[in-house]
């Protein structure tokens, strides 16, 4: 009898090791560990015109490029369609949606009068959520700052846009926080002031042209403005996490943190030269944003390359700055080689990249590809880099996923191999202990996407455009990260090819 038993207990333990090493569950990670989808504001909503609402800078960058990189008048048309993108949320088993607020929206002149309409689409849409269990994560800029206040004072280049950022922040604690407990004051801010400020190719496009020859900008300074754009995002964070530490934390009980774009950057070669070169992209990718937050300064790479161009910060702000989040959100795409590339320009001439001398490759020998590198020990890297520079603080990934062509096609084997390793990665970084408390896919839909428009996408469920009803079709991504979340043993099919995968990665790990 004891043989039997004994046999029992073997096969039973070779059949869960087995699964064990093959399978990915939701049940592998912690309880409260969340995980969600996001998307944005401009990117989803649609109705631009609508109920009050007033152009972002995202709207009137595509207005003036006569709508070829896409418009999002009409997009997903979330604006109409909440519910029904809440409810497949719920079927998902997302335990959390992060979108963002459109400034616009709420506050057509960017100060001033709140537009009840907008007031009342956010309630809607975050009682929606409520009631369906799913935590709102919200999002107060992203990107699309209104352009009534670009046009009355040039936006973040100018210390004013300040107040008006913590008076819009103030009327959304007030009025939303009641419900809503974490709030993110801006999406990769360390990109918007690269693309809007250094290349203007993204909002409000704004650079020297002579000197990157990229976009042809109407006006901007690429050695200076991004530096002071910059420092006046972070004064307006700062701001705003104070007001709601001062006047709400207490009661709401929320959170309050930042995001930026993060990538993980190794030497090209093991040359002192790529080594320090690697370390200054760090401190440009992570440090600008970061040191100020975590030290109250900026990173002497930083002060050393930019000199009088790095505006610097008064001792009451260096001191309001710091210590200004509750939690970081990080969006991840890209693990990046990165080469040493001296700049012979003057300090007066150069763009930020030339201050920092270094260029950086994310794709092997080609320039650039629609689909990105599978490389999830870059995200445990970044984790680790985070942990042992800045402390080991609570971090959200904010938006992590694959960019494929956008067509009809649901059989998006890539993005679920995507997901598959860069969440085995995130379960890998939390059993070594590093603090990340959530995932989200970047994106549920379809959307507008701010570079290519319409012709890439990165989300679980396809639209077809030229659908009247905007149908939302669901991916075998959707399927999958589904069948994850309800701890759901996965369809043979994806099981096969995530093993045929296996090998692949690691050969290029
Ligand atoms: O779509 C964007 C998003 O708005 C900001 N982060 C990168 C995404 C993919 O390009």
């Amino acid at each position: 009898m004891w043989i039997k038993v004994l046999l029992a207990t073997v096969i039973l333990a070779l059949v869960n090791s087995a699964s064990a090493g093959d399978t990915l569950n939701r049940d592998d990670f912690p309880p409260d560990f969340i995980f969600g989808a996001g998307t944005s504001a401009y990117q989803v909503e649609g109705a631009a015109d609508e109920d009050g609402r007033t152009p972002s800078i995202l709207d009137v960058l595509a207005l003036d490029e006569n709508k070829t990189r896409g418009y999002g008048d009409r997009t997903c048309d979330q604006y109409h369609n909440y519910k029904e993108d809440v409810r497949l949320m719920a079927n998902m088993g997302l335990n959390a949606y992060r979108f963002s607020i459109s400034w616009s929206r709420l506050i057509p002149n960017g100060k001033g009068a709140v537009n009840p309409k907008g007031l009342e689409y956010y309630n809607n849409l975050i009682n929606e959520l409520i009631s369906h269990d799913i935590q709102p994560h919200v999002t107060l800029h992203h990107s699309d700052l209104p352009q009534a206040l670009e046009d009355e004072y040039g936006g973040w280049v100018s210390r004013r846009v300040v107040k008006d950022f913590e008076a819009y922040a103030n009327v959304c604690f007030n009025e939303f926080g009641d419900r809503v407990k974490h709030w993110t004051t801006m999406n990769e801010a360390n990109i918007f002031v690269l693309c809007g400020y250094d290349l203007g190719m993204l909002p409000p496009q704004r650079c020297s042209s002579s000197i990157i020859g990229i976009a042809n900008c109407s006006k901007g300074n690429s050695s200076t403005e991004p530096y002071l754009a910059a420092h006046n995002m972070l004064l307006a964070h700062a701001s705003a996490t104070a007001l709601y530490r001062r006047k709400y934390q207490e009661l709401q009980r929320g959170f309050i943190g930042i995001n930026i774009f993060t990538m993980d950057f190794s030497p090209l070669t093991n040359t002192t030269e790529d080594l320090s070169a690697t370390q200054r992209a760090q401190d440009f990718n992570l440090g600008w944003f970061l040191n100020p937050i975590m030290f109250g300064e900026y990173p002497e790479t930083l002060k050393r390359s930019a000199g009088w161009k790095l505006p610097s910060f008064t001792k009451a702000e260096s001191n309001m700055v710091k210590g200004s989040i509750d939690f970081l959100g990080i969006n991840f795409y890209y693990t990046c080689h990165v080469k040493n590339y001296p700049s012979s320009l003057p300090m007066g001439d150069r763009d930020i990249l030339a201050d920092l001398a270094f260029i950086y490759s994310c794709f092997g020998n080609a320039t650039f590809a629609v689909e990105i590198p599978v490389r999830p020990w870059g995200l445990k890297n970044l984790l680790e880099l985070l942990r042992n520079s800045y402390g080991n603080f609570p971090i959200y990934i904010h938006e992590n996923g694959q960019q494929t062509l956008r067509d009809s096609s649901l059989d998006d084997w890539s993005r679920v191999i995507f997901m598959h390793e860069y969440i085995k990665s995130v379960l890998d970084s939390l059993r070594n202990g590093v603090n990340v408390r959530g995932y989200f896919v970047w994106s549920l839909l379809d959307l507008l996407e701010i570079i290519t428009g319409y012709q890439t996408s990165y989300g679980l469920y396809y639209i077809d455009l030229n659908d009247p009803n905007l149908k939302r079709q669901p991916k075998l991504s959707a399927k999958w990260y589904s069948d994850f979340l309800h701890n759901r043993s996965m369809n043979p099919k994806i099981t096969t090819e995530l093993e045929k995968s296996a090998p692949m990665l690691s050969a290029a790990a």
